[in-house]
């Protein structure tokens, strides 16, 4: 069967592999497992809550309608916590759209959004209304790849503005031996310093904790994770200017209680395809789509100076 919903959460399996498959918590919608011939894609930490406790420490959370946690008072989304309520709220399985890609649905609306939190978010006028929104998330799993897209739409009568990331931990060997390609020249925010600059590393690599918001990188740029000149994992972005790279390193995965086990901070890198570093601004009845396509192996693209 390649669609099984097991209440809280739905596997999907190629017909022609069964050592293809997705798993998806309906909690918080959450890719927790992508096996490729058998071998785990994603990183998700042994001390993660699966029963709706917290948002799931690893797989792909899902970030919206707040990407971090605003510092503006006056901004709508200033009240939510960091992250928003799309990775803490359980979603609707709309169970199966097409066999070829083998795609799964899942939809989130106010109904079924987590009341305490979604509660917090405040309409762009000041009413006392929430603002009114559809999530609709489709899963494709394929031979050699998974394609996450997210469409936002608009059902109420007020615009709201929004952030989107897909906060994809990927499961890696050894961090230290890895690299980051094609981020070169982009104008990124380091969380750490707290500053922007121009990302100079041909390819980024890791040696410490690393925290850094990329910015409006040229749409046609592959990142792709390589260890040892081989790639390993390539992220696709269509309508996803962003994206964020993050390790925690030891200090900060020591300090999570969900993070375990600590050293798990060699195993994991999180490149996270989004639009965080402004707020899309979605009209009455207008719908946002943003999706990505992370494929295995391939040739090393070194795009850098190609779109600068
Ligand atoms: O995506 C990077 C980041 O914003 C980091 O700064 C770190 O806070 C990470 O998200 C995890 O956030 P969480 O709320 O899941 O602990």
């Amino acid at each position: 069967m390649a669609v099984e919903d097991h209440g809280d959460k739905v596997i999907v399996t190629l017909d022609n592999d069964s050592t293809t498959s997705v798993t998806v918590l309906k909690y918080g919608a959450t890719v927790i497992s992508w096996k490729h011939k058998g071998n785990e894609q994603l990183w998700v930490s042994e001390a993660a809550k699966l029963d709706g406790s917290k948002p799931v420490r690893g797989g792909i959370p899902l970030v919206f309608p707040n990407f971090g946690k605003t510092k503006e008072e006056s901004h709508e989304t200033f009240a939510l916590p960091q992250h928003g309520f799309a990775r803490n709220s359980t979603w609707d399985f709309l169970g199966q759209t097409t066999a070829s890609p083998l795609t799964i649905q899942f939809g989130l609306s106010p109904e079924q959004a987590n009341p305490e939190v979604y509660k917090l978010w405040k309409s762009k006028s000041g009413g006392d209304e929430n603002p009114d929104f559809t999530l609709i998330y489709s899963i494709s799993l394929l031979e050699d790849r998974i394609i996450t897209k997210i469409e936002v739409e608009n059902p109420g009568k007020e615009a709201f503005e929004f952030n989107w990331l897909f906060h994809t931990y990927f499961r890696v060997s050894d961090v230290e031996d890895v690299v980051v390609t094609n981020l070169t020249n982009e104008q990124c925010y380091d969380q750490l310093l707290k500053t922007w600059y121009t990302e100079k590393s041909p390819m980024v690599n890791f040696t410490e904790e690393f925290d850094r918001i990329y910015k409006n990188i040229h749409p046609e740029k592959l990142l792709q994770i390589v260890k040892f000149g081989k790639v390993q994992q390539n992220i696709q972005r269509h309508n996803l200017p962003d994206a964020v790279v993050w390790n925690p390193w030891i200090e900060k995965s020591g300090s999570m209680a969900d993070f375990e086990p600590k050293k798990g901070y060699l195993d994991m890198l999180c490149i996270e395809a989004g639009h965080v570093t402004d707020y899309v601004t979605l009209k009455p009845s207008e719908t946002w789509t943003g999706s990505q396509e992370v494929f295995l192996g391939g040739e090393i693209k070194v795009q850098s100076d190609i779109y600068s």
